[in-house]
């Protein structure tokens, strides 16, 4: 398939209700969509680098910036064969993932399309037992003004029908909160996001005083960089240890792996160049025993639909930061996709490719920025 024609929208949608992490609060959240047009087909994909550089060091502007300077120009023209191509057309560009992550992901999708398939049995090929139909889900809450407002926020979210309960947290709201949720809802799975916000020094005691807490998992404690420190204090602390912003790549897997780092990884496909590689990571992890599970930042449906499908490979054996839209949005760019409440899972789309149909007229409605590429 010629890659013909590029489109890249810059949109930004209100959230439903301000989203505070250890690094900051989100309450309009930008991001850039990427439609690949080749043979007759749309490919779609999703960037999802925030405003700030706070979770990393990408933001929506410099993704624009590489995408249209340099990583559209790398692809436009080319002859795509299969979606593990991209990456090595862009490998002249070191870094920025989210970026790759948008061009990546439409790849997949348009040529899943092309061969009769969802994104979730393209990705699925490799192993005899196929994608899942459904993934199990929980929902990641933000930091609130008060551990009696966590408590109602977590409330809600079990009425909801969300059977695993992610809290933000960072030092000074932390103790107090795991052991109010926890002594509150003991029969939830409760875990905790710290987003990098402790040492290594500050996370021992905090982390030890949670022992006896029986959390799902701790999230992310050190700094976004490092896995060396992740691996001295995990034989210290009893909870399962997850990373998230220290890895990118297959690489840092190993790395975490060989160093015993973590219990569990989450797989953000934004955060490690798109799927290509959130799958190599998948297997190099279920060959080691380490769980996985697949994170988010806050995507739209087009994102949405793709998380989805990579959560339904087997090695995901934790529920997903994917929940329904209407957590995140009033109204969103592509259909909804709903919650199943009787075991808290979103089903997996069946159409071919993401499975999504785009709302054009609400995409151009949330639309800042344009720009349209061709092959000449
Ligand atoms: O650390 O997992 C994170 C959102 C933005 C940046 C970082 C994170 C998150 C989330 C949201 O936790 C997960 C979701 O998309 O629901
Ligand atoms: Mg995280």
């Amino acid at each position: 398939m010629k890659i013909e024609k590029i489109d890249l929208y810059h949109i930004t949608q209100s959230l439903v209700s301000p989203f505070t992490t250890s690094f900051g609060t989100e309450l309009d959240r930008h991001c850039l969509i990427l439609a690949l047009y080749a043979d007759g087909l749309v490919g779609w994909g999703e960037c999802v680098a925030s405003v700030d550089p706070g979770y990393s060091y990408e933001t929506t502007q410099t993704a624009w910036h590489i995408l249209t300077q340099f990583l559209i120009p790398s692809v436009l023209g080319k002859e795509l064969d299969e979606p593990e191509q991209v990456q090595e057309w862009m490998s002249q560009v070191r870094g920025h993932p989210m970026a790759k992550a948008a061009i990546d992901q439409a790849a997949w999708d348009i040529t899943a399309q092309r061969d009769g398939l969802s994104f979730a049995q393209k990705l699925a090929l490799p192993y005899p037992e196929g994608p899942r139909e459904q993934v199990s889900v929980g929902v990641s809450n933000g930091i609130q003004p008060s551990v009696a407002d966590t408590l109602k926020v977590i409330e809600g979210r079990l009425k909801e029908g969300y059977r695993r309960i992610k809290l933000k947290i960072k030092p000074g709201h932390d103790l107090e909160l795991a052991r109010a949720a926890t002594a509150a809802f003991p029969d939830v799975a409760i875990m905790l996001d710290a987003n990098s916000a402790y040492t290594l020094e500050t996370a021992v005691p905090i982390f030890q005083a949670m022992d006896d807490l029986n959390l799902l998992m701790i999230e992310q404690p050190l700094a976004h960089d490092d896995i060396l420190d992740h691996s001295l204090l995990h034989p210290q602390i009893k909870n399962p240890l997850c990373l998230d912003e220290s890895i990118h790549s297959a690489h840092d897997t190993r790395l975490a792996i060989t160093l015993n780092a973590c219990d569990i990884i989450n797989i953000k496909p934004a955060r490690v160049g798109g799927f290509t590689n959130a799958r190599k990571i998948h297997d190099l992890c279920r060959e080691a025993g380490i769980a996985v599970w697949c994170g988010g930042m806050l995507e739209t449906g087009v994102g949405r639909a793709a998380q989805l499908g990579l959560a339904s490979l087997p090695g995901f054996t934790l529920p997903g930061d994917i929940s329904a839209t209407e957590r995140y949005y009033k109204r969103d760019i592509t259909q909804n996709f709903t919650l199943n409440t009787e075991n808290s899972t979103i089903d997996v789309p069946t159409g071919l490719g993401l499975g999504i149909e785009i709302d054009f007229t609400q995409l151009e409605e949330v639309t800042l920025r344009k720009e349209t590429f061709r092959n000449r």
